[in-house]
């Protein structure tokens, strides 16, 4: 029988069991640079088959919230090295989450304090994270002004540019594009954040273009076995709703079906909320059907809400890999736990954004 406790194969990863570090978003790298502590922190999570970095800004302009990392600097990248470092030399295996936030942005954070881009210059009705004095405040994003077609190349040579230094130079197994939650290439997939009137909106086909395009030059540059992806079909997150998503996702994944990615990262429900959305009813298997019978291999991975048991259930059913989030920040032995059927520690929302060691690398481990 499949458990989570299995070695799994994703593409060109090879992962020593079915249970993933899910990106989190901790605000502890001052001017985008990864720090000593973060190396500390990922190594000491390396137990996991697969760790996702937090997400990972891969310019300046997809930059959205403070002290967020970034893969745009040789400084940034010599700090993720040392992450790199410090995860393979206790066996574990790490990807980059590569992020863009579009309009989920303020100007402070901006090249030349400009507008936030996006596909339509519609305002997120969302927050984000600005630190005052060590204390994050959260912030009303600022009023995007809309990309011009002309600027897309840009964009999707910016994430391939990233993806390669990401492997090339800092190490990385992998990256996993970040197509979810409702920042630049989410914004473009759904209905309520574009608007636009050229090849990159309206029909499915149109808002899918950009996601298919970056994700093809980050295969291209990597290789697909190299490359996961992350899509939330129905989450509110961020403001960002779709007439029909069903329809929508399943051309996505077929798209990316020759891709033969490594992985698919599949949020089910509202990100960090209820797996079950009244007003937006989602069939998942059916978009793992259409993913399969358009031939992707790529694992199945799915996230929101799991524990052991949902987790074991979803394995059995066929899921490939299980990615755990908030289970992570608390519990750096999460494998070893699960394993056990050991308590789990429970994580302090006080200490998830911003800070020091505190709330990060100071929970404890089984004796
Ligand atoms: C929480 C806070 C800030 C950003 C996401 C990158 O939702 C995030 C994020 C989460 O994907």
């Amino acid at each position: 029988m499949r458990t989570l406790f299995d070695p799994v194969q994703a593409g060109s990863l090879q992962l020593a069991n079915r249970v993933v570090m899910a990106p989190l978003t901790r605000n502890r790298a001052p001017s985008a640079v990864p720090t000593p502590l973060m190396a500390q922190y990922y190594a000491q999570r390396a137990g996991a088959g697969l760790l996702i970095t937090e997400a990972t800004a891969i310019s300046h302009q997809g930059q959205g919230y403070a002290d967020v990392p970034g893969l745009y600097g040789s400084d940034q990248l010599d700090g993720w090295k040392n992450v790199t470092r410090a995860v393979h030399g206790k066996g574990g295996r790490i990807v980059v989450q590569l992020w863009h936030v579009g309009r989920v942005s303020h100007t402070e954070l901006q090249p030349g304090g400009g507008q936030p881009v996006a596909p339509s210059a519609i305002t997120a009705r969302t927050k984000t994270v600005l630190i005052k004095d060590g204390v994050p405040a959260f912030v009303e994003t600022s009023e995007p002004r809309a990309l011009r077609a002309d600027e897309l190349p840009g964009i999707v040579h910016a994430y391939a540019a990233a993806a390669r230094n990401a492997v090339e130079t800092a190490g990385f197994d992998g990256v996993e594009m970040h197509g979810a939650n409702g920042y630049l290439l989410d914004q473009f997939l759904k209905t309520s954040s574009n608007r636009r009137e050229d090849d990159y909106g309206g029909s499915i086909e149109n808002r899918a273009r950009l996601l298919l395009e970056a994700t093809r030059a980050v295969a291209d540059a990597v290789g697909g076995g190299r490359t996961g992806i992350r899509l939330s079909p129905v989450t509110p997150a961020n403001d960002v709703n779709d007439d029909n998503p069903q329809a929508l996702f399943e051309y996505v994944v077929r798209q990316l079906a020759p891709l033969q990615l490594a992985y698919l990262h599949i949020i089910e429900g509202s990100t960090g909320g209820p797996r079950e959305i009244a007003d937006r009813p989602f069939d998942y298997e059916a978009l793992k059907r259409a993913y399969r019978e358009a031939g992707g291999k790529g694992a199945w991975m799915v996230n929101n809400g799991y524990d052991k048991a949902l987790a074991e259930q979803a394995v059995a059913q066929g899921a490939d890999l299980v990615a755990f989030g908030k289970p992570y920040i608390a519990n750096p032995d999460l494998v070893e736990r699960l394993r056990q059927g050991a308590a789990l520690n429970a994580p302090d929302k006080a200490t998830f954004y911003g800070g020091g060691a505190r709330g990060y690398t100071d929970y404890p481990a089984l004796a």
